[in-house]
């Protein structure tokens, strides 16, 4: 295996994916090579056992017996599905994250990787991750196609404009692993390069702290309950109040023009063309930027689409809002809570 690798010059696997998918790889290699030697070395014996002697000499008849045909046949098609079954099981291991993952949220453009993580830290270029934990990219591009691609853990996804697409992996190795964009995105294409670097728990700790420090110098939470959640739920707070969401939509659990956020992140939703989804960052995206697309059964379709109104990092925030929703505590029925802002917003008006 590891010479597979040495001859195909792959760096070394980085993540808790990698070796299988190199099994798999190396297995479809190594049973096409063996196979091609096969065919050209029957090809090689066939040239000289049936070379022609004489002018007029005519070619033996040559047939093969029912029972060789099927094994031929079977043996064929077997280690086709075996392949398949074998990628098919990590195409499920790749494209499913873990529930418990920590989400970083990625904003590709020409020609940088820029990265916001959910407690408000914000990177260009260097993807800081703590080992032996699943992460979850949440990706997005501002201008063209880009692809997210790191080699190192056998990953990569394409990163579209207006569509948010996910990666996950779970690093189990410290060190630096570089980034590639894998999609020709224009002229600086090729620098379009970044890094991930892998820290132990302890200094990943200890990165933690020293943004902290400067994090210190962040406006404070503005918002009740905010504080000590992690600062990109507090600017969501901050971004639903100036975007006006709470004019439709409450925090606390109860119903207001717009379905509430508690305990939406996750949870099946029912919509009024009967299809029943379940509440994903991609899903409260799109119910954000195309809001035509998935009406909640029950509601009216009033919500104006906010489709090039919210920038990436208020997207990311939102959605860390409505993430850290996700286990708020049942409202107290009945009772009317007094909420964050209402203002009165026309019915379908556009956003301020
Ligand atoms: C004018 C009122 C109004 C405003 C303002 C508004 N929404 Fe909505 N929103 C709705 C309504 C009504 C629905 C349910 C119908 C639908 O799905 O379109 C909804 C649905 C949603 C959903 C899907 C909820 C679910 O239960 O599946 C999300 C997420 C959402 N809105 C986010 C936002 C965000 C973020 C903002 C601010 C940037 C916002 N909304 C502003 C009225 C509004
Ligand atoms: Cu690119």
């Amino acid at each position: 295996m590891e010479t597979l690798r040495m001859i195909l010059a792959l760096p070394r696997g980085g993540s808790t994916i990698a070796d299988s998918i190199d099994l798999l790889h190396g297995f479809v290699i190594g049973v096409t090579m063996l196979m091609s030697t096969y065919v050209f070395a029957t090809a090689a014996w066939f040239t000289i056992r049936y070379h022609r002697k004489r002018d007029d000499q005519l070619t033996e008849r040559v047939t093969a017996t029912r029972r060789g045909e099927a094994f031929i046949i079977a043996g064929i098609l077997g280690t086709f599905l075996l392949w398949w079954v074998i990628g098919f099981r990590q195409y499920v291991d790749v494209r499913d994250p873990p529930s418990d993952a920590d989400i970083v949220y990625v904003d590709a453009k020409q020609w940088m990787w820029k990265f916001a993580y959910a407690d408000g830290r914000v990177s260009n270029d260097v993807l800081t991750v703590p080992l032996g934990r699943p992460i979850k990219l949440v990706m997005i591009s501002r201008d063209v196609i880009h692809s997210f691609y790191v080699p190192g853990f056998r990953v990569k996804q394409d990163v579209l404009p207006g569509r948010y697409t996910t990666l996950w992996f779970e690093a189990k190795e410290a060190g630096t692993y570089p980034i590639w964009c894998a999609e020709y995105c224009g002229v600086s294409h090729s620098a379009m390069r970044g890094e991930v670097r892998v820290l132990e728990a302890d200094e990943y700790a200890r990165w933690k702290r020293a943004g902290d420090a400067k994090l210190a110098g962040a406006p404070p939470c503005r918002l009740p309950g905010a504080c000590g959640e992690g600062n990109l739920v507090a600017e969501g707070r901050a971004v639903a109040e100036r975007r006006q969401c709470v004019a439709c939509h409450t925090l606390d659990g109860q119903k207001h023009i717009g379905p509430t956020w508690a305990r939406l992140y996750g949870s099946e939703v029912t919509l009024e063309d009967g299809r029943r989804v379940v509440a994903d960052d991609a899903y409260l995206t799109r119910s954000m930027m195309e809001p035509n697309a998935d009406v909640v059964a029950g509601y009216r379709q009033m919500m104006p689409s906010y489709r090039g109104a919210l920038s990436a990092g208020e997207v990311a925030a939102l959605v860390e809002l409505i993430r850290s929703l996700r286990d708020a505590p049942a409202p107290p029925s009945g009772i009317a809570l007094p909420r964050l802002d209402v203002t009165a917003v026309k019915e379908g008006g556009a956003p301020p």
